[in-house]
């Protein structure tokens, strides 16, 4: 029989073509997707733009490599790599955030909030948080989700009046549940949270404080934000919005011995194998968020979210608490009569993605909703700086006063426009 070359079992190019030649329909929808993020303009408070840095760890071939365990303890062979990655992300990490342990492979910050359970709670156990439809999170005990199908989740609102929590009250209700975890932190509110307040109430009961600071990670490293390290047990975050990475979620602490029972938890926990190039990625990211460019990054991320929340205020819109201290802009729009919904679709028209958003006290399920969430993190990424936001703010505006095809019309030429002056990842094709 003849010997074949021991590639034949492979298609012609497995090694060296490219997606655009061996799988030209991904290809197509994947430019389709760089070519909207390069024509539209990205408002997502949970989105941004990564680095080519990032984009080239993420497609690296560390992408091929099985492993459990963690650095110097694995359960495969041929690990040193694997090791030294992972190795980079955790120590950068800890010199950024001034952590004591991290631990670098939640998949998502919903595992890293999954693993902070599995470490300090057992099923029907006591917590209390921010209610999702205030601004929480659905791994926070949401009812729809494992965390509020396994644990009691009891939660807390904000003041109906000023939009903001009301620490008294959260104190009354840590009182009277007794939980074993407290969580402050989450994904639609503008505001700064009072971590020593939050630990205090924590401790009156014996609670864990887990802190989630995904949506303002990066004003916390730029030291424009309250720092939770210091005063919670547990801070968890994910490294893909305001940190500016890729996918994926972080655990910090700084007390050593609560980072033993948190890397139990995430493995053999809650996960399994280590999704090793994103963590490549994290270790980028990482890396970058310790450049003095990022503080100044971040400090425009916070000048641009407040600009639109003042031009929004200005302009006679609703803005929940009245302004931000975070990338963070939440619109409630039952005042201009147009549901979260239809305003995300309107905006999209216009060129605006956007996503809707529960307000506090809404009334309408969350897949309609009565607002929008705005975010800075992408757009400041692109370069855009207070004066593109405050005319990004006066056009969002003039499209939901206006609701009509004309507004939306001219609004989408004048978005191309700009966006066409802030090029995005030139030369790419996806
Ligand atoms: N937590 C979701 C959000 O805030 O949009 C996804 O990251």
């Amino acid at each position: 029989m003849a010997e074949r070359p021991a590639r034949s079992v492979l298609h012609a190019g497995y090694f060296d073509a490219g997606l655009t030649e061996i799988d030209p329909e991904l290809a197509a929808a994947l430019g389709g997707e760089l070519g909207r993020l390069q024509d539209q303009i990205e408002l997502i408070a949970s989105e941004n733009l990564v680095s080519r840095a990032s984009l080239e760890a993420m497609g690296s071939v560390i992408v091929n490599k099985t492993v459990e365990g963690y650095p110097g303890k694995r359960y495969y062979g041929g690990a040193e790599f694997a090791d030294a990655v992972e190795r980079l992300a955790i120590e950068r990490a800890k010199s950024l955030f001034g952590a004591a342990h991290v631990n670098v492979q939640p998949h998502s910050g919903s595992q890293a909030n999954l693993a902070v359970f599995a470490a300090f709670l057992e099923p029907g156990d006591r917590i209390v948080s921010m209610d999702l439809s205030m601004g929480g999170h659905l791994s926070h005990g949401s009812a729809v989700n494992i965390s509020g199908r396994w644990m009691q989740a009891h939660h807390y609102g904000v003041d109906p009046d000023t939009g903001r929590i009301d620490l008294d009250a959260v104190a009354d209700l840590v009182r009277r549940v007794r939980p074993k975890l407290v969580i402050c932190g989450g994904s639609a509110y503008p505001r700064a949270i009072d971590f020593a307040a939050f630990r205090d109430v924590a401790d009156q009961v014996g609670a864990v404080l887990l802190a989630d600071i995904a949506h303002f990670a990066g004003l916390v490293v730029a030291g424009l934000h309250p720092d939770p390290l210091p005063h919670a047990h547990v801070t968890t975050t994910t490294t893909y919005k305001n940190l500016r990475g890729v996918r994926g979620g972080v655990i910090l602490t700084g007390d050593p011995e609560l980072g033993r029972r948190i890397d139990s938890a995430v493995f053999p926990g809650v996960q399994g194998s280590v999704i090793l190039n994103a963590v490549a990625a994290k270790a980028v990211c990482f890396g970058e968020a310790a450049r003095p460019e990022f503080a100044a990054w971040a400090a425009s991320v916070l000048t641009n979210a407040r600009a639109m929340a003042r031009v929004l205020a200005e302009r006679g819109f609703d803005v929940v608490t009245g302004g931000t201290d975070t990338p963070i802009v939440l619109v409630d729009l039952r005042s201009v009569g147009i549901s979260g919904r239809d305003a995300q679709a309107l905006l999209e028209g216009a060129g605006f993605t956007v996503n809707k958003n529960t307000v506090p006290g809404d009334t309408r399920p969350p897949w309609v909703a009565s607002g929008i969430r705005l975010g800075s993190s992408a757009g400041t990424t692109r370069g855009f700086g207070e004066d593109e936001f405050v005319w990004i703010a006066e056009r969002v505006a003039d499209v939901l006063e206006a609701q009509t095809e004309r507004v939306v019309d001219e609004t989408r030429q004048a978005v191309s426009e700009l966006c066409a002056r802030f090029p995005i990842y030139p030369g790419r094709r996806f």
